[in-house]
């Protein structure tokens, strides 16, 4: 039995006096039974952290460098990260994949370092509507998973959000047929790689668009374990329907 989740990601929004959201969201849709997880801005991170320490909401990143330290200037590290109080970090989000050229192998070394640090690392994998179009969906989601992921990937280490490229902020979400065949895809490739207990293990979320008045269907999706949800995790009015419906 997976534990589900229900991830934001605030993007390059965000600034001190919006943390109050976090509060709203402590208070108003407490999720005994799920992991709540809000990943921020890194200059949220540590007074974030400070401020739902006494809850079980969990604080993440959205990117990290693949070392622990050095001479990578306007980078943040795993290391860094953790002592900042994050427990987790997404890596490989298309937006990082398209703006800075992350590719699969840079995505696994930034994957092994979260791993090294006890971030959980939320991996993601979309195709582009040009991909889809031309029927080659699954290979390139099979690609970018073997790619991605790390050997050493842990059920506890490593959730997966499948993001259609072009259900992200567009307000079109893909079918539940799309979600289902991808997700059913994912979850057999993860199972053939590692081991029915690990594979089977490994959370899958579905990102793009996630909204109050959808998330339940897609919640009903057989391997939809919960959601990556962007726009629509900035507030607690927002976000609490998305995860009332996990
Ligand atoms: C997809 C998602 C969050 P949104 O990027 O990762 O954003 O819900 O705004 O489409």
């Amino acid at each position: 039995m997976r534990r589900k989740m229900a991830a934001g990601n605030w993007k390059m929004n965000g600034l001190l006096a919006d943390l109050v959201q976090l509060d709203r969201i402590a208070a108003t849709c407490p999720a005994p039974d799920a992991d709540l997880l809000i990943c921020l801005p890194a200059s949220l991170i540590h007074p974030a952290s400070q401020q739902v320490r006494h809850s079980a909401m969990m604080i993440g990143a959205q990117d990290c460098h693949w070392n622990a330290a050095g001479a990578h200037t306007g980078d943040i590290s795993a290391v860094q990260l953790a002592d900042a109080g994050a427990a987790a970090v997404i890596l490989g989000h298309s937006e990082r994949r398209a703006d800075h050229q992350e590719d699969g192998a840079t995505v696994r070394a930034k994957a092994q370092a979260a791993q090294a640090s006890g971030l959980i690392a939320v991996i993601c994998v979309g195709e582009t509507l040009a991909e889809r179009d031309a029927g080659a969906t699954l290979d390139v989601i099979g690609a970018q998973l073997d790619a991605s992921v790390p050997d050493s990937a842990t059920a506890d280490s490593v959730v997966i959000a499948y993001e259609p490229v072009w259900a992200i902020g567009t307000g079109r979400i893909a079918t539940t047929d799309q979600i289902a065949e991808v997700h059913a895809f994912l979850r057999a490739r993860l199972i053939d790689r590692f081991s029915p207990q690990t594979g089977g293990a490994i959370r899958l979320l579905y990102g793009g668009s996630v909204k109050p008045d959808n998330a339940a269907q897609i919640f009903a999706v057989p391997e939809v374990d919960g959601a990556l949800v962007g726009g629509a995790s900035l507030t607690a009015d927002d976000f609490c329907p998305i995860v009332a419906a996990l």
